[in-house]
């Protein structure tokens, strides 16, 4: 190995060291965040909502009829909420969801 190439690989060795901490650094002080799904005039509004693995959706019955939200395998389900009820979960994947009382009411949930 020349001088030249030593050093050519040291510092793409420092780069890749630097590139991978920060990487695991901005995964290590994510904050997890909040997020608030309406269930309002037979919808869930927003139907689709974009977060991170770990941030937390809380539902939330507007309706004065009860509703719920059931993944689309039954996978993880909210009790009946009824009006005024809210229910949280902290989000691990992506997922489509459903009101298992009214099954044309979708929602989903994209995980970046
Ligand atoms: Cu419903």
């Amino acid at each position: 190995m020349t001088p030249f190439n030593a050093i050519k690989n040291g510092i793409f060795f420092v780069i890749a060291v630097a590139t991978f901490v920060a990487c695991n650094n901005t995964q290590k002080n994510y904050t997890p965040q909040s997020y608030v799904v309406e269930i309002k005039d037979m919808q869930f509004q927003p139907d689709t909502i974009t977060l991170h693995k770990g941030d937390t959706v809380t539902w939330i019955n507007k309706d004065i009829v009860a509703h719920n939200v059931t993944q689309k395998e039954a996978a993880w389900a909210s009790p009946t909420l009824p009006s005024d009820a809210t229910w949280q979960k902290v989000i691990e994947k992506s997922d489509s969801y459903y009101c298992s009382i009214h099954i044309n009411m979708k929602g989903e949930i994209v995980v970046e």
